[in-house]
């Protein structure tokens, strides 16, 4: 039986050491949005018709989307004509409010696995984006909670990210299953998950490719996997995480839009936040989309994947030092 609807198991962690290098990853988002935002009204007491049309400007060059850069605009607007944002302060203020209010999206409702099952998680994502690696870190923080990870090698596409994989498998202490190159992915799933359910693991993280001929064969794919996956365990993939680049800026909202449509996505995990000037975009997913960014990777090594907190995020963005 599929079980009902999860509650998200709230991650410990080592708050402080993350921070600041969350801190360090961001500022080149911090310099392009609250440096410039700071430079529009600093000395100025009193917020003019001048100042509002440079913060647009930052806004709508932020890489938050149109649509969200229109949003905090309308409200700046709204407030400083209803004299309630009068001053600088009360404006920076009142952005990172409604910047939290965007990044407050609620958990998608999905089945779980019934005692005893594994959880079947597929990681889906154009080429390059870092879904290997994702896979790899994610494993890797299971592992370390004392979970039997599995990884299955449905990128039958190319041969080296079979063996990229495997090489990460082995890293983190986690089985991988594979086949040949060429192979049919809805088929290593198939095994995978027929293993992961004999063998008592507790979580299969699919790998899948991020290109194949045509965008329409990716789709296929993905939907037949998703299907085989379902036809072999009632529920599965439980979730579907779509990992987006961060550096792609606006571009990833574009993805998600599509991915969304065509597969339907449980969680988003936004990669290479470091020393990326484009971080905004975070915001503008989450608004737009109205799906959770569960997970943020902050570098190329096993433990730079974290549970992405908002707080902690806009914090970093408008550079404050408590984190919560
Ligand atoms: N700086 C940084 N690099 C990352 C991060 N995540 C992944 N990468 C790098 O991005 C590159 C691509 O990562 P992969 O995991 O191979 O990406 P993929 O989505 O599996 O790519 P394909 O299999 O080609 O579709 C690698 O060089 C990773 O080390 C991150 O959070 N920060
Ligand atoms: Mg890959």
């Amino acid at each position: 039986m599929i079980g009902i609807f999860k509650k998200r198991e709230k991650q410990e962690s080592d708050s402080k050491g993350f921070f600041s290098k969350l801190k360090k990853g961001l500022s080149k988002t911090r310099s392009g949005l609250k440096g410039r935002i700071d430079r529009v009204i600093s000395g100025k007491k009193e917020i003019d018709e001048q100042i509002l049309e440079e913060i647009e400007e930052v806004l709508f060059t932020a890489d938050l989307g149109v649509k969200t850069a229109q949003e905090l605009i309308d409200m700046v607007r709204d407030g400083v004509g209803r004299k309630e944002l009068q001053n600088p302060e009360a404006l920076k203020y009142a952005l990172k409010q409604k910047m939290l209010e965007f990044l407050d999206v609620p958990e998608i409702e999905h089945p779980v696995p019934s005692h005893g099952e594994p959880l079947v998680i597929m990681v889906i994502g154009i080429n390059g984006v870092g879904k290997t690696t994702t896979i790899a870190k994610a494993g890797y923080m299971m592992g370390k909670e004392g979970k039997k990870v599995m990884f299955v090698a449905g990128d039958t596409f190319r041969a080296a990210a079979i063996e990229q994989l495997q090489i990460w498998g082995e890293r983190v202490g986690a089985e991988v299953i594979s086949q040949k190159q060429g192979a049919d992915p809805s088929a290593v799933v198939y095994d995978g998950i027929t293993s992961a359910m004999s063998r008592g693991f507790d979580v299969v993280l699919i790998d899948t490719a991020g290109r194949l001929h045509t965008k329409k064969n990716l789709m296929d794919e993905l939907k037949k996997i998703k299907r085989v996956a379902g036809k072999r365990l009632p529920g599965a993939p439980h979730e579907v995480w779509l990992v987006l680049d961060a550096t792609t800026g606006q571009n990833a909202i574009m993805q998600a839009e599509m991915f969304q449509k065509e597969i339907g996505i449980t969680d988003i995990i936004l990669t290479k936040l470091d020393g990326t000037s484009k971080g905004g975009v975070v915001v503008g997913i989450s608004n737009q989309l109205k799906i959770p960014v569960r997970y943020i990777g902050i570098g190329e090594g096993m433990d730079d994947l974290r549970e992405f907190d908002p707080v902690q995020f806009v914090n970093a963005i408008f550079e404050e030092s408590k984190t919560n």
